[in-house]
């Protein structure tokens, strides 16, 4: 550090110029993330509670008071009651903290989860010195129930199961593997992604998959993915609230007398925002930016499929991927004409998120140019 401070306007121009060489929702080419342009009233939410500190709820009844009313309207989306739960920084923190839960409740061991399963299952189960027990999945990418159902026993802490999987967006059949898990094990649904998408599909064909299912234990869902909230932003909703008593540390010189949080200092600009967003766009909004995502989806899959290249899985979310010959160089080649694209792993194909900043024309776009660099391939 410099002894003397830097005049703001020097700092300025450097803060610019590395924002600069950032890559930019707004310009419609980013197809690799699952994030996006928070909406702007989300963005002023968060500018506003940018001292607030939910570690500390007793200074901040007000942010306090948006957390709790933002829970309320997450649970009766996602068709629960009386709910506990809290805002978290991600799934990856909901994940653990989910698991943490389940450890000290049942005190097992066990965690299992398909293969399919963020990586973040393996982050948890490694912090919390859990094992995990990994299942295979059915032809279609979903998490196999019967091959559950042989792996729950005495020593299963809890299962998890996936709303929307990281890369191709399959739901896990979370409605048999609750019957599984009723009475036996947790069942924690990462429903990071599609949290914020499922509730808003115009034709909706997947089963229940949130606490309408009986076993289901806890659910979390980033508003900061398709919730149009700003990072960080994600929700932890637990059935029985009195399960984070088995993680409560007393917090003696704070406001609370408890905290049940992994994270101490609590970001709360995140929740505004994601309050915002909400109060905002309300269902028909959310149904709205959904409905666009899918008829992007199916642009890009139309055009594709037209050329031959066939996604791995029919779309059920606005995350497709797509079988190419030459999974690197297709995406190099994309990579060139501006376009960021990711793939996956499991199968290899070509992985594309069409997220709200993606506009009809950039997805006509994006489609031409996939066709024009598989065809020189
Ligand atoms: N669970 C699922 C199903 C996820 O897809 C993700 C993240 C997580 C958990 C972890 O969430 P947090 O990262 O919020 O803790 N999925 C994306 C991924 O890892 C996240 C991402 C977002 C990656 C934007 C890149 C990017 O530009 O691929």
């Amino acid at each position: 550090m410099d002894e003397r401070g830097a005049p703001a306007k020097k700092v300025m121009r450097e803060l610019r110029e590395a924002s600069e060489d950032d890559l930019h929702f707004r310009d419609g080419r980013i197809f690799g993330s699952m994030c996006t342009d928070p909406l702007p009233i989300a963005r002023r939410a968060h500018a506003m509670f940018l001292e607030a500190n939910l570690g500390n709820p007793g200074y901040y009844k007000g942010t306090w008071r948006l957390e709790r009313e933002t829970l309320r309207i997450l649970s009766k989306l996602l068709h629960g009651r009386n709910l506990g739960g809290f805002t978290v920084s991600g799934a990856t923190e909901g994940n653990i903290t989910a698991l943490w839960m389940a450890r000290n409740t049942t005190r097992r061991k066990e965690v299992v989860a398909a293969k399919t399963a963020h990586f973040s299952v393996r982050k948890a189960v490694d912090l919390l010195g859990m094992r995990l027990v990994e299942v295979p999945h059915d032809d279609m990418y979903r998490a196999d129930v019967d091959a559950i159902g042989r792996k729950v026993g005495k020593d299963t802490a809890a299962v998890v199961a996936v709303a929307g999987t990281t890369e191709l967006g399959q739901v896990d059949p979370i409605d048999e593997i609750g019957e599984l898990c009723r009475d036996r094990a947790f069942l924690h649904v990462d429903a990071a992604f599609g949290g914020f998408v499922l509730p808003f599909l115009d034709h909706p064909d997947t089963p229940p998959w949130d606490f309408r299912v009986a076993g289901v234990s806890s659910l979390v869902l980033d508003a900061h993915k398709m919730g149009m909230a700003t990072i960080p932003a994600s929700h932890l909703l637990v059935r029985e609230a009195s399960h984070f008593r088995k993680i409560a540390v007393e917090s003696p010189y704070l406001t609370s007398v408890y905290q049940t949080s992994l994270l101490g200092t609590r970001n709360s600009a995140g929740v505004a925002a994601a309050y915002a967003a909400m109060r905002a766009l309300g269902r028909s909004g959310y149904r709205q930016i959904v409905a666009r995502c899918m008829r992007n989806t199916r642009t890009i899959v139309r055009r594709a499929r037209e050329a031959g290249i066939e996604p791995v899985v029919e779309p059920i979310m606005n995350v497709v991927a797509f079988r190419v010959h030459d999974v690197e160089s297709t995406q190099r080649a994309l990579d060139a004409k501006g376009w960021k694209v990711s793939t996956s792993r499991n199968p290899r194909a070509l992985r594309v998120v069409v997220m709200p900043h993606i506009t009809a024309k950039s997805a006509l776009a994006f489609a031409h140019d996939l066709v024009a660099v598989s065809q020189k391939g």
